[in-house]
């Protein structure tokens, strides 16, 4: 559909904008990047979204990653109803977050106890917190690119919206913080090794995505984790796998079923919420025993281990343990990712699409995208005009060529054929 269809998103964009910092709570909704004024939503189910004009689309957004069942999920949205009759929240603790936590414990392999927070960003704060007082160290190294969330530590050379807006660097982050984190890159374990050369003895973690998800889809070289272990070991350095977004997306205990490659601390959030706000951080039980209060390192929250949280995590983490969710979560994905070379392949359009599971990311671009300067190479700017002509065509993409597509279970044969439907069109379109 066309932007002058669009016209009571428009109108409630431009309404927001008096009351919202740019009309959004989170700056890559904008739709800056892409030079275009926001969708509104009203409603989803299943694969679909519709918007305020009542214009319908397959969603490959999925909230950013957490909607692993899709939109309003019947077995989610009957445990909400539950919670919501019962008592939403207490500042108590409740039954329901030792379920859920033993789930996350009994399916993540490096996490023996976990503390459950609010989001991805309390998790990595935490962590990080966690990880320098058990090293009594204050650095660490995190790759240009990767995303751990907006905490100040974290926001050096970051990727998603912090990348796509043009300030991975935020102003407001104290330079004495700043400095204390050091940029590696992706893949390159000359890098982390120089790092460590430079900074003996001061580095108290590695903090990476295991799948860079927040620069596209950009899985670990052969070696690369392996190499990162053998480092942290070598120095004395913990090593902290950032699974909010793999987590439960790309395997049923997360990127930690796919490797060897052992962590220290892991952190957590997107699909343990079910598409509500939570995040969580575990890891090696002698490190999560510093936590309050068993330990002396703190970290609160009063809606933390929320209610309604909690039981939408719970009925998601049950709906992913039924027989061939993850094999038919790989199926659909590996035919998307095949629809889009097929299309672009049709239209003389240069793509890579990398994949790891059911997140994926198409990169115009005709070399293999292994790292951040593969990233940086593609074509961004025919990226918009391809992010334009797939709204236009029905199809919901994160509005950023660094952010991954989101398959869920519910996007079904029909759905796939019509996001490849659309992009054989907006291929030869642009
Ligand atoms: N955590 C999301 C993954 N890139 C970003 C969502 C946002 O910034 O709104």
């Amino acid at each position: 559909m066309r932007p002058d269809e669009r016209a009571t998103s428009a109108a409630v964009f431009a309404a927001a904008q008096e009351w919202i910092p740019g009309g959004v709570n989170s700056p890559v909704r904008a739709w800056r990047g892409v030079g275009e004024t926001p969708i509104h939503v009203a409603d989803g189910k299943g694969a679909w979204i519709t918007d305020v004009d009542g214009n319908r689309y397959v969603d490959m957004v999925s909230a950013y990653g957490p909607l692993i069942l899709g939109h309003a999920p019947e077995t989610v949205v009957t445990a909400l109803h539950a919670v919501a009759e019962s008592g939403t929240a207490f500042g108590a603790p409740t039954e329901g977050e030792l379920v859920l936590a033993r789930m996350i414990c009994e399916r993540c392999r490096d996490v023996d106890v976990v503390r459950l927070v609010n989001s991805g960003t309390e998790a990595t704060m935490s962590a990080l917190r966690l990880a320098r007082a058990a090293t009594g160290r204050d650095h660490l190294v995190k790759f240009n690119g990767c995303y751990h969330g907006h905490g100040d530590s974290f926001l050096v050379k970051a990727g998603s919206g912090a990348l796509t807006l043009g300030a991975p660097d935020s102003p407001g982050v104290p330079r004495a913080l700043a400095e204390l984190t050091l940029v590696a890159e992706f893949n390159d374990l000359a890098s982390v090794e120089a790092l460590f050369a430079a900074h003996e003895g001061e580095i108290a973690c590695v903090f990476v995505e295991p799948v860079a998800g927040n620069m596209g889809c950009v899985p670990p070289a052969d070696g690369f984790l392996e190499g990162l272990r053998a480092l942290c070991d070598e120095n004395g350095t913990l090593l902290v796998f950032d699974e909010v977004m793999t987590g439960f997306r790309v395997a049923r205990g997360g990127y930690c079923d796919l490797t060897d490659v052992r962590a220290d601390l892991v952190t957590l959030g997107k699909v343990i919420g079910g598409g509500l706000p939570i995040g969580a951080y575990g890891g090696r039980t002698d490190l999560m025993m510093r936590i309050s209060p068993a330990g002396d390192v703190y970290q609160a929250g009063t809606l933390s281990g929320n209610p309604l949280a909690v039981a939408a995590g719970i009925a998601t983490l049950r709906a992913l343990d039924e027989p061939g969710v993850y094999e038919r979560l790989e199926a659909s994905s590996a035919r998307l990712a095949a629809g889009l070379e097929e299309a672009a392949g049709a239209a003389g359009v240069a793509l890579f699409v990398g994949r790891v599971g059911s997140m994926l990311c198409p990169y115009l671009s005709s070399e293999p995208v292994t790292d951040f300067a593969g990233v940086m190479a593609s074509d961004r700017e025919r990226w918009s005009e391809f992010f334009r002509a797939m709204i236009a065509r029905g199809v919901h993409l994160a509005p950023s060529p660094f952010e991954a597509w989101f398959v869920s279970t519910a996007h079904d044969d029909e759905a796939i054929d019509r996001v490849i439907a659309a992009a054989r069109e907006a291929f030869a379109a642009i």
